[in-house]
């Protein structure tokens, strides 16, 4: 059975620095700005802090390409800043996560400066490093292998200096480093500790089940025309992943310090081997079933679409797998490489914007797992507005994305559309754009009063008069407080939401409704053994813009009208927010 644990109870808040809050008006945001915010974010009832990465970088891709792993980057603040954050997090009750990202660095790192000097530098083998290959039918120079990078083109740089190609999965400006070099790893325990000595309380660990390639690094089998091909094959969860997993794991116990990895690309039976508990590696870790659930079938940019069945059969496979084999969920459906979820899943519709994240709130956080939540989430902010030019457009997965558009279709005027209304609805930038903190323009309280002679380094969302933290907090009955509820309601009844079973309901019906039960699990359910009351709790989401008639199932039934009175309002109120489905009127209907 699952053992208790602190961080299982937990839930995270997700901070974009860059967009959180620009303390001294420079048009981006920083640690200065979050410690401003600090009792805002503890008002929120959430236990930990996970930052994006303000260490030293280029900002090739937005900090996650680092040049120092023991500096902060000057435009966020200074180690000092950092430290006061740790201190006024920990003050407040509060954990810190940091971001590690070791999949790679900066092509800027020192690392990699002395790696590409020349073939005989001691750091050469440090990165991944190989000849070229020659078109037998041209002659002309091909890349090691056909993988195609995450942000277009080729995965492999050549460099004209030393005559090979460097790998980099995503941008050139971030080689992969060589994990299979010892060194590599020392290096990366040495930035842990480092971390972990200065008072950080865990980390998030980006793409970290890529770290371990498969030797000789295979051409990817074909799934679309052309040479270049996604090679996650090759690349996710490979031969040595739970090796390196293990010796992380080992220093995160020395300190008792909190995990999560980001794992693309891997299905529930690879990431239970890095995050069962016993383990020894990950406390849990992110999938992307639900994320690249509307993505195309060769990616994010390509036309797919969101149906509430598929997700229902998703949430279903890893809540019942993990229960049942001692993992665990990290619950999320927004991030800052996300769009925002009222508009992606639900409705940004001025009349259904609340009560659609509302709805996905609960669908979300009562769930088993432990709880990550993105800023401007509690807001219910909602994707770009769909009349922005792509000159608004930052991120660079989209912007190279746009230029091999207008290099390959320059006379195809409805494919480039077709992607534009990608880019709106699926690509990063929608999460990127800054807090808004109030109702006072330009900035929406982005910036410092008066400091406007500079642009924010992204446009504000048009709608901020209305969807801002000002009027959320004076507005009980904003999604805001709908989280801080659900948040709170998650721990007080935790028997059953954190550590009760899970039961989907009606898995092959209802198009437009997730329901599922969830209930005390004696096993794992309270420490003595004794089931409290209330013990069960039925959570129904509805996903239909309409209004929709839902029979509650008899099992349901049966102990929702059982309830002790505080907890049937509870329970209804769970309903009455989160669905659309109007009042609970004693019949076994939900309306
Ligand atoms: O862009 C993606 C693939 O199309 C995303 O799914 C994302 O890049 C992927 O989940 C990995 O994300 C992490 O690593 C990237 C960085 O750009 C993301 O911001 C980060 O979260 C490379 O470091």
């Amino acid at each position: 059975p699952i053992k208790r644990a602190p961080w299982r109870e937990a839930s995270v808040y997700q901070i974009y620095p860059a967009s959180f809050k620009d303390s001294n008006g420079d048009g981006l945001g920083d640690i200065q700005g979050i410690i401003s915010e600090l009792d805002y974010i503890k008002s929120l009832g959430v236990d930990m802090v996970w930052l994006s990465p303000v260490l030293r970088s280029p900002q090739v891709d937005m900090g996650y390409d680092i040049s120092d792993y023991k500096d902060i980057d000057p435009p966020y603040g200074t180690m000092a800043d950092h430290d006061a954050l740790i201190e006024g997090l920990h003050h407040r009750g509060m954990k810190y996560v940091m971001d590690l990202v070791v999949n790679h660095t900066s092509d800027q790192h020192p690392w990699f400066k002395e790696s590409r000097s020349s073939v005989t530098n001691k750091y050469r083998d440090w990165y991944i490093w190989r000849p070229s290959r020659h078109d037998p039918q041209t002659g002309e120079r091909i890349p090691p292998n056909n993988w195609e990078c995450f942000f277009s083109g080729s995965a492999w740089a050549w460099d004209e200096m030393t005559q090979e190609y460097y790998l980099h999965l995503w941008a050139t400006g971030q080689p992969d480093l060589n994990w299979e070099n010892p060194q590599v790893v020392d290096a990366v325990h040495d930035v842990i500790r480092f971390w972990l000595n200065r008072g950080v309380d865990g980390f998030r660990m980006d793409v970290i089940n890529y770290i371990s390639k498969e030797p000789g690094l295979p051409d990817a089998k074909p799934k679309k025309p052309g040479f270049l091909q996604n090679g996650a094959e090759h690349f996710s969860c490979g031969p040595r992943l739970h090796e390196y997993l293990q010796g992380i794991g080992k220093i995160l116990s020395e300190y008792n310090a909190f995990s999560v990895g980001e794992m693309p690309d891997a299905g529930p039976e690879d990431i239970l081997k890095a995050v069962g508990q016993d383990r020894g590696e990950l406390a849990m870790a992110f999938h992307f079933e639900i994320d690249s659930m509307d993505f195309g079938p060769t990616g994010r940019f390509e036309p797919g679409t969101f149906r509430p069945t598929a997700l229902k059969r998703i949430v279903n496979k890893w809540q019942t797998f993990m229960l049942s084999n001692s993992g665990w969920n990290a619950l999320f459906m927004e991030n800052h490489d996300t769009s925002r979820v009222v508009s992606r899943y639900a409705s940004d519709s001025p009349a259904l914007r609340t009560i659609s994240a509302k709805m996905l709130a609960n669908h979300l956080a009562l769930q088993s797992g432990t709880v990550f939540l993105y800023q401007g989430q509690e807001l219910a902010m909602a994707n770009v507005p769909r009349e922005w030019g792509m000159d608004k457009y930052r991120d660079i997965e989209c912007v190279n994305h746009w230029e091999m558009v207008l290099r390959n279709y320059p006379d195809d005027p409805e494919r480039q559309m077709k992607y534009r209304e990608r880019y709106w609805s699926v690509g990063r930038d929608n999460a990127r754009t800054p807090m808004q903190w109030n109702a006072r323009g330009p900035s929406a309280g982005f910036m410092p009063e008066g400091a406007h002679s500079t642009a924010p380094w992204m446009s504000i969302h048009t709608d901020y008069p209305t969807w801002n933290v000002v009027n959320a907090v004076a507005d009980q009955n904003s999604s805001f407080h709908h989280w801080r509820r659900v948040l709170k309601i998650r721990k007080q009844y935790l028997d059953i939401f954190i550590y009760g079973s899970f039961e989907m309901l009606n898995l092959d019906m209802d198009e437009d409704v997730i329901a599922y039960i969830r209930a005390v699990d004696p096993a794992t359910g309270s420490d003595n053994g004794q089931v409290t009351v209330p013990s069960q709790a039925l959570v129904v989401a509805s996903f239909s813009v309409d209004e929709i008639w839902w029979t509650v199932p008899q099992k349901a039934l049966a102990f929702l009208l059982d309830l002790s009175k505080d907890m049937k309002t509870t329970v209804l109120n769970i309903h009455a927010i989160v669905s659309k489905l109007g009042n609970y009127e004693g019949r076994n209907e939900l309306r």
